[in-house]
């Protein structure tokens, strides 16, 4: 409030002000465990240990929820301030939640061996070869970064 002709400034009564904030969201992701951006045949029977723990596909879909929550509110009574920031709880929160946290909670296994596979034998002509899983053939690692693209300096 101004200044009043003949009285000078005057500070106001009351005053308040308060804001409630919520937000959320969705994710979802799919597990990709060498991370090229393909999911193969090789990594699926590798997560589910060869289907003999099937349960396991459940690891390869991670659903996420997020969400806050916030409330903030001032009054001010013959300039005397009362604020949530002066309260001793919190006035906002928030909170992250994936498939991941509830399938550990409920015990199934969702710790991959993530072992890079360096090599494998091969058949070739009757007898065996060691194939290097680079090149061409770095997806076979299956874990690990597959990227065999020269460095750039
Ligand atoms: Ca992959």
């Amino acid at each position: 409030m101004g200044p009043i002709p003949g009285i000078g400034p005057v500070d106001p009564i009351f005053e308040g002000s308060a804001s409630v904030s919520i937000g959320g969201g969705t994710s979802l992701d799919l597990l990709d465990p060498n991370k090229d951006g393909k999911l193969r045949l090789d990594e699926v029977l590798h997560v589910t240990n060869n289907f003999r723990s099937p349960q396991n596909v459940l690891c390869m879909f991670d659903v996420g929820v997020n969400g806050m929550f916030g409330l903030s509110a001032s009054i001010t009574v013959l300039g005397a301030s009362v604020s949530t920031d002066d309260l001793p709880f919190p006035t906002s929160f928030d909170f992250d939640l994936s498939a991941k946290d509830v399938f550990g909670a409920l015990g199934v296994g969702c710790d991959l061996q993530e072992t890079p596979i360096l090599a494998s034998t091969i058949d070739v002509d009757g007898g065996k070869a060691l194939r290097i899983h680079a090149g061409a053939f770095a997806a076979d690692r299956l874990y690990g970064d597959t990227d065999d693209s020269p460095i750039r300096q």
